[in-house]
């Protein structure tokens, strides 16, 4: 196969510990969707489908990923193990859990030992959005169309917020 002949292959993977998590990790893809940024979201559990794991993150770069963005709740190990096993950016998004309010997740995601990076995110939706947004950042170093788009966002963003807060109903 010709390198024109290969299709495209999505430079983000979207990672998450469960089904559950994709209430939260939606986010992420609908912030690269508006970004025109490709990705690939799976389902991989540090606990449940550890094989899984491992197969996934030692073989990200060589699938053609450039950033991984990793989401799980509780005893969330997942983005730790991810980074552990690959060499490409990690960014953890801690997922709300029902008995902790993710307070758990952020501890279990943002206290990794010197020498293995994961880029932790605040809990729940505002994490997975700027997950992808640092994953879009990464990427717009070598891709000017992409760098304008982000500008483009960020513009469109500053125009949304209003000077002055009306009233909501209730
Ligand atoms: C973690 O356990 C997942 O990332 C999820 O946030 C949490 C609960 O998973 P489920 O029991 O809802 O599948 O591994």
């Amino acid at each position: 196969m010709t390198e024109n002949a290969r299709p495209s292959r999505p430079p983000v993977a979207i990672i998450m510990g469960s089904q559950s998590d994709w209430a939260t990790m939606r986010h992420a893809a609908q912030t690269l969707d508006a970004l025109g940024v490709g990705y690939d979201a799976r389902i991989v559990s540090a606990h449940r489908t550890p094989e899984r794991l491992f197969a996934f993150a030692k073989g990200a770069r060589e699938e053609g990923f450039k950033v991984v963005v990793a989401g799980a709740g509780g005893a969330a190990h997942l983005p730790g193990m991810a980074a552990a096993l690959t060499p490409l950016p990690v960014f953890g998004v801690p997922v709300e859990s029902k008995a902790l309010s993710g307070v758990d997740s952020l501890h279990s995601i943002v206290q990794m030992p010197a020498g293995i990076p994961v880029g932790t995110l605040a809990i729940g939706r505002a994490g997975a959005i700027n997950a992808a947004l640092l994953a879009a950042a990464v990427l717009a170093l070598t891709d000017a169309a992409l760098a304008e788009r982000l500008d483009a966002w960020r513009a469109r963003q500053t125009q949304a917020v209003a000077e002055r807060p009306v009233d909501e109903p209730a």
